[in-house]
C-alpha cells in the first residue's frame, strides 16, 4: 500500500514536471485591453530578399526584449503580398513571437503550394542569418496562418506536418473541404460577407472536418473576404490568445478563448457564430 502511494505520487509529480516543462509564459498577464491592440513587446523587423529559396521572402518581426519565442509564418492570399497580411504578423510579434509576414514564389500559387512555402519561412526564420533572430526562435514551437488561399495552405501545412503548434486560417479558401488527418490545433475566422470564399462551403466545412485537434470558429460579423487585411481587434484578440494557448502552452489565456473573457466578448455583433472545443 505504502509502495502504491509512493508510486502515485512520483507519478503525478512526473506528470506535473512534463506540464510546467511544455508550458512557457511569456509577458504580462493577459488582459482584455492588451489583447484588443498591440502587445507589451517592442518589435524590430528584418527584410527578407524576394530571391530567398523556397518562398519569396518578406518582413521578419521580433520582438526586442531577449528571450526565446515561439515562431509563426503567415501567408497571404491569390496576388496578394505580405503587406496584406503584415499587420496581423506584427501584431503577434507584439504579444511575444517571432513572425514572418512572407510572399510567395509567384502571386498565383496555389494553397498547396503555399502550404510548402510556409514550411520553408518557418525553416528560413529558425536558421536566419541574424544571430538575433536565432537566438530568439523556439524552433520546437512553430505555427502557421494565412489569408484566403494562405488559409488554405495553412490548413495543408498543419496536415503535412502534425509537429506544428497551430494553424490561424483567416477566409480560408481551398478546393476540397477535408482536413480529417490535421492534428494542430486551428482557429479558423470566417467572414458572414464573404462572396470570394463563402464561409459555408469554405470555412465552416474545413472546421468541421477537424476531429482530431482542438479547434475554434469565428465567423465574422458584417465582415468581407478582405476583412482579414487590415487591422481588426477581433482576429488580433483571438488569434493572439489562440497561439499563446498553443504555440507557448500558455493557459493564462484560455478565459479569453473558453472562459468568461470569451462569453462576454464574443457578442452576436461581433460574431455571427462561435464554435469551440472548449475546455482547452
Ligand atoms: O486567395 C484568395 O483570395 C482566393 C480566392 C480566389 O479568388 O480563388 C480563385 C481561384
Amino acid at each position: 500500500m505504502k509502495v502504491f502511494k509512493f508510486l502515485l505520487l512520483f507519478i503525478v509529480t512526473l506528470m506535473m514536471m512534463v506540464s510546467l516543462a511544455s508550458a512557457v509564459e511569456i509577458g504580462p498577464n493577459p488582459t482584455s485591453s492588451l489583447l484588443n491592440d498591440d502587445g507589451p513587446f517592442s518589435v524590430s523587423s528584418s527584410s527578407v530578399s524576394r530571391y530567398v529559396s523556397g518562398f519569396g521572402g518578406g518582413t521578419i518581426y521580433y520582438p526586442t526584449t531577449s528571450g526565446q519565442y515561439g515562431v509563426i509564418a503567415v501567408c497571404p492570399g491569390f496576388t496578394g503580398t505580405s503587406s496584406s497580411i503584415s499587420w496581423f504578423a506584427r501584431r503577434l510579434a507584439t504579444h511575444g513571437f517571432v513572425t514572418i509576414a512572407m510572399n510567395t514564389n509567384s502571386t498565383l500559387d496555389y494553397p498547396s503550394s503555399r502550404a510548402t512555402q510556409l514550411a520553408a519561412a518557418l525553416r528560413y526564420v529558425i536558421n536566419s542569418s541574424s544571430s538575433t533572430i536565432r537566438a530568439r526562435v523556439r524552433s520546437a514551437d512553430r505555427g502557421v496562418a494565412g489569408h484566403s488561399m494562405g488559409g488554405g495552405g495553412t490548413l495543408i501545412a498543419s496536415a503535412n506536418d502534425s509537429t506544428l503548434r497551430v494553424g490561424v486560417p483567416m477566409t480560408p479558401w481551398n478546393t476540397y473541404t477535408s482536413f480529417s488527418s490535421v492534428r494542430v490545433p486551428q482557429m479558423i475566422f470566417g467572414a458572414d460577407g464573404d462572396t470570394i470564399a463563402p464561409y459555408a462551403s469554405h470555412a465552416r466545412p474545413f472546421y468541421n472536418s477537424i476531429s482530431l485537434a482542438e479547434k475554434a470558429y469565428g465567423l465574422l460579423n458584417s465582415a468581407t473576404h478582405f476583412t482579414p487585411n487590415s487591422t481588426d481587434e477581433r482576429i488580433g484578440r483571438y488569434g493572439v490568445a489562440f497561439a499563446k494557448r498553443f504555440v507557448d502552452g500558455d493557459t493564462r489565456y484560455t478565459p479569453f478563448l473558453c472562459g468568461s473573457e470569451h462569453t462576454s466578448y464574443a457578442t452576436s455583433l461581433r460574431f455571427e457564430t462561435f464554435l469551440n472545443t472548449c475546455p482547452y
